[in-house]
């Protein structure tokens, strides 16, 4: 090869400065810049003040898009229905599979209410429910995934969320069928052709025709991002999702590869994205970069992996797997690629990732379509303390008190002393009129 195209830093565990290189690496900023912000905050107050008539227009400028009522931006049952019927039998299969191991993956994250009797016959508990309504939104344009409409609808449908409604822009009036049918096998409710930070207003607050609904999930651009994280508390909002990251441990006894395609198809999500590989053989890792250089020539987004790769990509040697287990830790990675002959004896070391590939069968490329847990992770070192999306996401909790009366009588006397010791007197004496004589 005459020149290399790409070039992942080389980092070596047992270098003085690698902790500094490593947080070298992984720094990236999740921030709005200012003119996306102010830009954000008009158009919520005007989504706030004038309703459909701000989403009409905000829709013809953004997405040239001209309707003289809302109802041209709502997409029909037929349509949908429309939508699955329109793509080849192949697509459909495919959507249909993924649907239902999603779903009976997640079946199992249902979590039930519970509750417990005390000996006085006091009962305590909790009731869990689902969210009334939830909305989902959907990137238009490039990063239209229909398989993220799955991982986002789904476990709503599974926790019992009685309407979802999604919003996916249609720049120039065009639209993904896959994406359509995507929502119509998930089970989503209702469709408007609505996008960017006015979608989210809308949601948030409700106009005339789009409902309020109390949680916003799906992924975004940075007014899209910046929206969501401007009306958190008016409504929920699932994570605010950083770039793709792949961290791939290798013991060098994998087809090289098939690893440098694995880094790459996180690399090629986004120019942001990053793919890491640590391994424990040095002479693995020069070929790992040698098949990237080869294989990156005859791939679609070979810019996009090039920027990636160059930018964030890394190559790190550690003596064995446990300083990898290390390294991971401290990554705390979306995914997690461990790519070894015995993956089940590092997990015990494992702390931190979002999700965790087992061996070198399991590309990680399985689990953004089909394998069935949510491909919805926390990203950005953010896996410290998050979770996957999951069906606890769209389920909530409401606390159970039943107090017999002579439960009532004895902790009473609890309640009063503590009152009275924040100078609460109502709430002493509320709780006194309860203690028996
Ligand atoms: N890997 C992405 C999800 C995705 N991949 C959707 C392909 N389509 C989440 O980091
Ligand atoms: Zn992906």
């Amino acid at each position: 090869m005459t020149t290399k195209i790409l070039k992942p830093a080389r980092l070596d565990y047992h270098d003085q400065n690698f902790i500094q290189q490593l947080e070298y690496l992984l720094a990236w900023e999740n921030v709005s810049d200012a003119k996306v912000y102010d830009t954000v905050k008009e158009i919520i107050t005007a989504v706030r003040r004038r309703g459909d008539w701000a989403l009409l227009n905000y829709t013809r400028r953004f997405d040239r898009v001209s309707a003289s009522s809302m109802n041209e931006l709502i997409i029909s049952k037929q349509q949908l229905h429309n939508a699955l019927e329109s793509i080849s039998d192949e697509q459909r299969h495919a959507l249909e599979t993924a649907a239902a191991r999603i779903r009976t993956y997640h079946e199992r994250q249902v979590q039930e209410s519970w509750s417990f009797k005390e000996r006085n016959g006091t009962r305590l508990g909790q009731k869990v429910q689902p969210m009334d309504r939830v909305g989902l939104y959907v990137p238009g344009g490039q990063a239209t995934y229909p398989s993220s409409v799955l991982m986002n609808a789904i476990p709503a449908r599974v926790a019992g969320v009685e309407e979802i409604i999604m919003v996916v822009p249609t720049p120039d009036g065009v639209i993904n069928d896959m994406v359509l049918a995507a929502a119509a096998l998930a089970g989503v409710h209702k469709v408007f052709t609505i996008g960017g930070a006015q979608a989210i207003a809308a949601l948030a607050y409700g106009t005339v025709t789009v409902p309020r609904v109390d949680k916003i999930v799906g992924p975004g651009n940075s007014y899209v991002a910046t929206a969501k994280r401007e009306v958190f508390g008016q409504v929920g909002i699932d994570m605010i999702a950083g770039p793709s990251e792949i961290l791939v441990v290798c013991d060098g006894l994998t087809d090289p590869d098939w690893i440098a395609m694995d880094l790459f198809s996180q690399a090629e999500h986004d120019e942001d994205a990053q793919a890491i590989l640590v391994s424990d053989n040095l002479e693995f890792l020069h070929e790992v970069d040698y098949c990237m250089n080869h294989l990156v020539q005859g791939l679609e987004r070979s810019e996009i992996i090039k920027a990636s790769i160059n930018n964030r990509g890394a190559l790190i040697h550690v003596p064995n797997l446990k300083a990898a287990c290390d390294v991971v830790n401290r990554i705390a990675p979306e995914h997690l690629e461990l790519s070894v002959a015995n993956p089940e004896a590092l997990l015990p070391d494992i702390r931190h990732a979002g999700a965790i590939f087992m061996g070198r069968h399991t590309a990680e490329a399985l689990g953004d379509y089909c394998a069935g847990p949510n491909h919805v992770l926390p990203t950005s070192g953010t896996s410290r303390f998050s979770s996957p999306l999951g069906v606890y996401d769209f389920q909530k909790r409401s606390s159970l008190i039943h107090f017999s009366d002579k439960g009532a009588s004895e902790m009473g006397k609890v309640a009063s002393v503590l009152a009275r010791g924040e100078s609460l007197t109502a709430h002493a004496r509320s709780a006194e009129f309860r203690i028996k004589k």
